[in-house]
C-alpha cells in the first residue's frame, strides 16, 4: 500500500523533460522594397530570429536579389498578386518546414523586431493560438509610442475596425496590422482567399468562425517618410470595403 502511494506522488515523466523549443518562422511579405528588405532581415538576425521567409511579390526593384544576399528563403511571385497571397505563400512554406509558431512581418521596416516576443508569449504560454499586434493597445510597460500615427491612417482604421464589428461581430482595437502570430495549429486552420489588403479582415472572420483562440497585444508601428510615402491610398480603403461588402452580401 505503502509503495502504492509512492508510486501515485511521483511526478509524471514528461514533467521532467525539458520542454522542446518552438520553431519559429516569420514570413515577410515584399513588394518593391529594395530601400529596406536588407535591414529588416539583418535586424529580425540581430534578435535571433533565423528561419525567415521573405516572399517577393513580383517586385519590380532588386527586391529579391536584396533579400538573397541575406541568406533567407526567399520566394518569388513572378507577378504582382498583393499582400494576401503573400503572406498565404510564406506561411504554407512555413508549414512544410514544420513551423511550430509563424510570425508575419513587414519589409517596410515599420515593426519592430524586439516586439516579436511579445506576440510568442501568450502563443508559448497555451494561453491562445493567435496573436494580433494593436497599435492602439496601451502597453502598460511603456511610456510613450515610437512614431505619432497620421490622422488620416487613424480614421481609417477606426473605420476598419467598426467593419470588423458590423460584418463579424468582433471588437479590435487595430483593424489592418500585418505584425500578429500563429500557431502552426491556427495557420493550418486559417485559410486566406484574397489575395489583397482585404485578408486582414479575412483573417479575422477566420478567426472567429473557427472558434480560434486569439488576444490582441500592443506594438508599435513606425511611420517613416519611407514608409508614409508608399503606404496605403485612401482609395484603396474603400476597394477594401466593397470587396469585403460584396463577399459578405453574396457567400
Ligand atoms: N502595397 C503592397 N504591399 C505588398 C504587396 N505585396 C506584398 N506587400 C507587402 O506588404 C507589407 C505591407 O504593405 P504596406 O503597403 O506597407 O501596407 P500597410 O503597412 O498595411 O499600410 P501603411 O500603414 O500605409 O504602411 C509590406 O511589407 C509590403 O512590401 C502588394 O501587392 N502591395
Ligand atoms: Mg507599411
Amino acid at each position: 500500500m505503502g509503495r502504492l502511494k509512492e508510486k501515485i506522488k511521483a511526478p509524471l515523466i514528461e514533467e521532467k523533460m525539458p520542454k522542446k523549443k518552438p520553431k519559429i518562422f516569420i514570413v515577410i511579405p515584399a513588394y518593391n522594397e529594395e530601400n529596406s528588405i536588407a535591414d529588416v532581415i539583418k535586424e529580425l538576425k540581430k534578435n535571433n530570429y533565423n528561419n525567415i521567409v521573405v516572399v517577393d511579390d513580383g517586385s519590380k526593384d532588386k527586391t529579391y536579389e536584396k533579400a538573397g544576399k541575406q541568406k533567407v528563403h526567399v520566394l518569388k511571385h513572378i507577378i504582382n498578386r498583393g499582400q494576401g497571397a503573400s503572406l498565404q505563400t510564406g506561411i504554407d512554406f512555413a508549414l512544410k518546414k514544420n513551423a511550430d509558431i509563424i510570425v508575419t512581418f513587414d519589409a517596410d521596416g515599420q515593426h519592430i523586431a524586439k516586439e516579436i516576443k511579445k506576440l510568442l508569449e501568450p502563443i508559448k504560454k497555451g494561453e491562445v493560438e493567435v496573436t494580433l499586434g494593436s497599435r492602439f493597445l496601451k502597453d502598460k510597460n511603456k511610456k510613450s509610442r515610437e512614431t505619432k500615427i497620421p490622422f488620416i491612417r487613424k480614421l481609417f482604421l477606426k473605420t476598419g475596425t467598426f467593419v470588423n464589428f458590423i460584418f463579424y461581430g468582433v471588437k479590435l482595437s487595430d483593424a489592418h496590422n500585418g505584425f500578429r502570430a500563429l500557431s502552426g495549429k491556427a495557420a493550418k486552420k486559417i485559410q486566406i482567399n484574397f489575395d489583397g489588403m482585404e485578408h486582414a479582415s479575412e483573417i479575422v472572420e477566420e478567426i472567429i468562425k473557427k472558434n480560434i483562440p486569439y488576444k490582441e497585444v500592443p506594438v508599435s508601428i513606425k511611420y517613416t517618410n519611407y514608409s508614409l510615402n508608399k503606404g496605403q491610398r485612401s482609395l484603396n480603403a474603400f476597394r477594401i470595403f466593397f470587396k469585403l461588402l460584396f463577399r459578405k452580401l453574396f457567400r
